[in-house]
């Protein structure tokens, strides 16, 4: 054990005398998406934490009933799932270290960007990694090193059965074909630029230290395009500031980052926003649309890009409830900034569009403290269900295994 190894266990320990929830147990592959960003938000907290590499299947699934990651592990043995109530409740519990700005309207709009990085910009980080053969190879062979190494096939069928069913749930088989590509891109290229504005003027969202906002966004940015092959050249090319602030955010600690954030939403935040009126919330529209049909899948064109045969997201209709609900908390002179912002980017109408929401998800408040009957069973964002998502194990063998 080397010295370092041996204070941060002196730490932990002497954390954990005084606050019976740490150290931490963060659970979840080295290259997740949502894993990463909760990492960031933890490390920047400063509070003790190990990482598990564990896939979402599994034993996993079956302890907290939700097959994805990350989930989190308290030193009291309670069990947390889904990164946007989890920052929310680290938040208030840690108010010393808290990353949600405190002017209401700034935290709405933080909270609008925060789900459109977990969400909208899930597409193409999932196209990056999976349609470009030079990252799948990469990246399935990193799973199978962290996951499935015991299994007894040679590496390239392995590879081959792990990029199928990635592109099959999360690319071709969510809208991503070639008649949508460009698009998809498009988001991607969007946001770079968006970005390599804002960090002209400071090196973060709002300010001197990471926020809300960023730690969204980092989830993308981090562990898929800027690890991804393809996505991490165009990044290093066209747009180094934010490569730099990736790294400038993995480094962030409370303690050391410190700093006032802007209390209002910056103009150069705008560009972001428009992005969010012209293809987020309509997509967010249509889903919940599709929801209320009881449709398993919906087409959509999003500026005029064909989505075809896209998967309906429960997970998703609860996004929109969600900032439904962060509006209606609002006090009424901030509503009324919040409603001119809004309208100032083409969101206002769509946020109130599909009438009558009803996810089902959640609807006890329990999250996200995962097991509780209200959240178990609850969908993925992909709309994948945990039973379907048991089915679909990475590997038959590592099934068969599994099920003797
Ligand atoms: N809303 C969830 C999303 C978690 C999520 O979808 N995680 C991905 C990995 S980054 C996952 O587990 N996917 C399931 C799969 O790959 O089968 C959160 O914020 O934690």
């Amino acid at each position: 054990m080397t010295t370092s190894d041996q204070n941060s266990e002196e730490l932990a320990e002497g954390a954990a005398a005084v606050d019976p929830i740490l150290p931490l147990t963060l659970y979840g592959p080295e290259i997740s998406y949502f894993t990463g960003k909760l990492e960031a938000v933890i490390r920047y907290m400063e509070l003790p934490y190990q990482r598990v590499n564990k896939g979402p299947m599994g034993e996993l699934a079956v302890t907290t009933g939700t097959a994805q990651v990350p989930a989190l592990r308290l030193a009291d043995d309670r069990w947390m799932t889904d990164t946007t109530p989890i920052i929310a409740w680290l938040d208030e519990r840690y108010p010393e270290a808290s990353v949600i700005p405190r002017d209401p309207v700034t935290a709405f709009f933080s909270r609008l960007l925060e789900d459109y990085a977990d969400e909208w910009l899930w597409r193409p980080a999932m196209h990056y990694r999976w349609d470009y053969a030079e990252s799948a190879k990469l990246q399935s062979r990193v799973l199978i090193d962290e996951d499935e190494s015991e299994i007894p096939l040679p590496g390239f069928i392995k590879r081959y059965i792990i990029t199928n069913r990635q592109r099959k749930y999360f690319t071709r088989g969510d809208g991503v074909t070639p008649d949508t590509w460009n698009h998809v891109e498009k988001t991607f290229l969007d946001t770079l630029a968006q970005f390599s504005v804002i960090l002209e003027t400071r090196p973060f969202l709002l300010g001197s230290r990471p926020s809300l906002a960023d730690f969204g966004f980092f989830g993308p940015m981090f562990r898929h395009f800027s690890m991804d092959p393809t996505s991490a050249r165009i990044m290093r090319e066209t747009a180094p500031s934010v490569y730099e602030w990736v790294a400038r955010m993995w480094n962030a600690r409370m303690s050391v980052t410190g700093g006032e954030l802007l209390e209002h939403v910056p103009d150069d935040w705008g560009p972001i926003l428009d992005s969010i009126g012209s293809t987020y919330l309509p997509y967010l529209c249509a889903n919940a649309e599709a929801w209320k049909a009881g449709s398993s899948h919906f087409d959509v064109d999003i500026e005029g890009a064909p989505y075809r045969h896209i998967r309906t997201s429960r997970y998703r209709v609860w996004c929109l409830q969600e900032l439904r609900r962060h509006f209606d908390t609002l006090s009424e002179p901030h509503r009324g900034e919040v409603r001119t912002g809004l309208e100032a980017h083409g969101c206002w109408k769509l946020l109130w569009r599909v009438e009558d929401l009803q996810s089902g998800v959640n609807p006890d408040h329990k999250a996200p403290f995962a097991g509780a009957d209200s959240m178990e069973g609850s969908d993925s964002m992909t709309g994948m269900s945990s039973k379907e998502a048991e089915k679909l194990p990475w590997l038959p063998v590592f099934a068969a295994r599994r099920n003797k």
